[in-house]
């Protein structure tokens, strides 16, 4: 090489670097995380823990007299639940420290409603102490749930009350290490024991709580905790509208930070909201948030597990996932072996990220400079990120794989520090020749996975179609997961037929009568099974080109419906109550003022001891009843009551409602609505059925 060319050379490649060093980082657009709000949303999976006296009266909200004494857990041990959490892939633990009922869980000073008067560990017990040990043991965060809704406290509803509230969040925030989040739920049913006046007491949630001051001490006592707290008493997390496992498609991390929070901005974030306001998602590993043993069989499966991860952690949300703790103290085993096998299930879909042997191009490179080029989205450092010059919001970035290639999930993170930009992207694979778009979307934040059918292509094509500015994309991922197979639905209709329905059409479906646990071999479903009497249902789909079978479905059915009459309604559609099929609803008459009745003339006696009820599960104007009376009788005149009470929590968790009672011969029922979530006179009704005795 001459001189002047060595020379030239060296000028050249120190005039590139320079240049390179110059281009600046994208400016963030605000609202941007807090460092806490960072660090919690990298934990992306972690535990809710339910327990409390409730645990013990099969109830899933406690009035606030429930006898003390029935605390007394024989095997209790967090090392246990701290243990599964761990091994499930979780990174803490949030304990409801107290629950609606007041009741606590840790020997407060404030109270006599605690572990301290139970004969547990001869009132020496401290369960939040046992939790935040196990938690350090095994490396978890410690999370806690106080109820702001006291039902045992007599001073709830009165100022005297939040100062109480405020000693004890003092209490648990202080004594037990540090604490990554505190949750304050708002659910607030009115009535209550309130030391004895068991009455209804109303608050005005807007104000009564008088949360900043309530905050500025969190924050002061535990300066790196996030706080969540729902409706719009605005912290640093957000409910996502639903108990039951997903947030929006569309999901940005954003709210304003006054003013009213639709159930839509819940679910949703606000796009042009100024507080970064990022979604929990928070479902329970059963239906309910407590321990009922009669839900024992009703675990979600994985592939139900796999599709909640999908939709809350791939939507930009975390997944705060709840074990109910039996009354001994105990995970329940069943819950354990979902939780692990969903951990399996999720390792096996995200261990090999296909990126990892591809190389990557984009269509715009921030000032051309190294330090921000595709490479930097599939290096699997979140710390680093492809950006494009300030002016372009739209851009694409082309994976190559080098040989044609299998896959069926993609996965985009922005870099969220800098704020959430992107509002629509698209994914393309080569076929023949050509980009043909396999899937495409609205936001990103944080994390953002998409499923479609399994593809083979040598190349991929990321788009960002639209951006708030100019995207910042930290890591991209193609993974190829494998097929899970879902558990067939199982019902029975109003004349006894058992129908079986696998969800995926080409599935076949096998199941079994006696209890036993079906396999291939055992019956085939082709038709419509009729059925008298009580029976139990176990079922499962299979497919014979993979071998693979679904998990098994399991439904207890009690006497078939069959020639039962609602009587005195004309219209034939109120039948949707008794067809066994969840989907369809039935609604009284808009002019009926509560309370309404539905009686229901069996035909015959039977020896009634409990019924349940299924809400309308429409997401607006479900007509869901929140209390209740039932009375029975024998001639449509003469009623007795025999049970009444609140269907607890229904409206968050609209699911089958179960009540018993002392069993009672008679050939009609009426289920008499008191009232109903919407403060209005709308009742609707998805499914009827009864629990007799032999
Ligand atoms: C709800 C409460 O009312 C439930 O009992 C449960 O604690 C759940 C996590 O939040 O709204």
């Amino acid at each position: 090489m001459s001189r002047k060319l060595f020379l030239n050379t060296f000028l050249c490649i120190t005039l590139v670097l320079s240049s390179c060093n110059h281009v600046k980082p994208p400016e963030a657009i605000e609202p941007t995380p807090s460092e806490n709000q960072l660090r919690w949303q990298e934990m992306e999976y972690y535990a809710f823990v339910h327990f409390s006296l409730n645990t013990y009266t099969n109830q899933s909200w406690g009035y606030g007299d429930e006898d003390i004494n029935l605390f007394n857990p024989k095997k209790l041990d967090t090392r246990q639940w701290a243990r599964i959490c761990k091994e499930a892939g979780m990174k803490g633990i949030i304990l409801t420290a107290k629950h609606h009922s007041g009741f606590c869980l840790w020997p407060s000073e404030y109270t006599e409603y605690s572990v301290k008067n139970a004969p547990w560990k001869d009132g020496n017990g401290d369960v939040v102490r046992e939790l935040a040990d196990a938690c350090e043991e095994f490396d978890l965060k410690l999370g806690i749930y106080i109820s702001p809704w006291d039902r045992n406290h007599p001073d709830y509803g009165r100022p005297e009350y939040i100062t109480y509230f405020r000693n004890q969040i003092r209490e648990v925030l202080t004594n037990y290490g540090e604490i990554f989040e505190i949750w304050f739920d708002g659910a607030n049913g009115g009535t209550g024991y309130y030391g004895g006046a068991d009455e209804n007491r109303k608050i005005d949630r807007t104000t009564y709580y008088d949360w900043q001051p309530t905050y500025k001490m969190i924050r002061e006592l535990q300066p790196n905790i996030v706080i969540w707290n729902d409706g719009g008493n605005r912290a640093d997390l957000r409910w996502v509208g639903t108990e039951a496992g997903y947030v929006g498609e569309t999901n940005w991390s954003l709210l304003n930070d006054t003013g009213e929070v639709t159930w839509s901005m819940l679910h949703h974030g606000f796009e042009d909201g100024n507080a970064w306001v990022p979604a929990e998602v928070n479902t329970s590993i059963r239906p309910e948030w407590f321990y009922h043993p009669g839900e024992d069989a009703k675990v979600k499966t994985v592939p139900e597990l796999m599709d909640i991860y999908y939709k809350s952690i791939g939507r930009n949300a975390t997944l705060l996932l709840n074990f109910p703790i039996m009354p001994n103290g105990l995970i329940h085993p069943n819950d354990e072996k979902a939780a692990l096998e969903f951990a399996q299930a999720v390792k096996e879909v995200f261990d090999v990220d296909l990126t990892n042997k591809s190389s990557a191009e984009a269509t715009n490179i921030r000032g051309n400079a190294n330090k921000f080029n595709a490479s930097k989205a599939i290096d699997d450092d979140t710390e680093t990120y492809w950006a494009t010059d300030d002016t372009i919001k739209t851009a694409s970035l082309i994976v190559d794989f080098g040989e044609p290639t299998t896959f069926n999930r993609f996965m985009a993170q922005e870099y969220i520090r800098l704020g959430q930009r992107v509002k629509a992207f698209s994914i393309e694979a080569m076929v023949d020749g050509k980009w043909k778009e396999i899937a495409h979307a609205t936001t990103i934040g944080y994390k953002r996975i998409l499923r479609f059918p399994t593809i083979t292509s040598s190349q991929l094509r990321f788009t960002i179609k639209d951006s708030k500015s100019c995207p910042v994309i930290s890591n991209i991922g193609v993974y190829d997961a494998p097929q899970l197979l879902e558990p067939p639905e199982i019902i029975r209709n109003k004349d006894g037929d058992i129908i079986i329905t696998p969800v995926d059409a080409e599935s076949e479906v096998y199941y079994t009568m006696d209890g036993s646990e079906p396999t291939p071999d055992s019956k085939k479903y082709t038709e419509p099974i009729p059925t008298e009497g009580k029976l139990q249902v176990s079922a499962i789909a299979y497919e014979a080109s993979t071998g693979k079978s679904s998990p098994v479905s399991n439904e207890k059915f009690d006497l078939p419906r069959k020639g039962w009459k609602i009587v005195g309604i004309e219209d034939k559609k109120a039948y949707a109550i008794l067809d066994g099929n969840q989907e369809t609803a039935w609604h009284q008459s808009k002019d009926k003022k509560l309370p309404i009745d539905l009686v229901i003339d069996m035909g015959k006696q039977q020896n009634i001891r409990g019924f349940r009820y299924f809400p309308d599960q429409a997401l607006w104007g479900p007509g869901i009843i929140s209390h209740y009376k039932f009375y029975v009788s024998n001639d449509n005149k003469n009623w007795k009551l025999v049970d009444e009470g609140e269907f607890s929590n229904i409206k968050n968790n609209p699911l089958w409602q179960i009540k018993t009672f002392k069993p009672e011969q008679a050939r009609y029922f009426k289920f008499q609505a008191l009232g109903n979530t919407e403060n209005n006179n709308n009742i609707g009704y998805a499914e009827i059925n009864l629990i007799t005795s032999e």
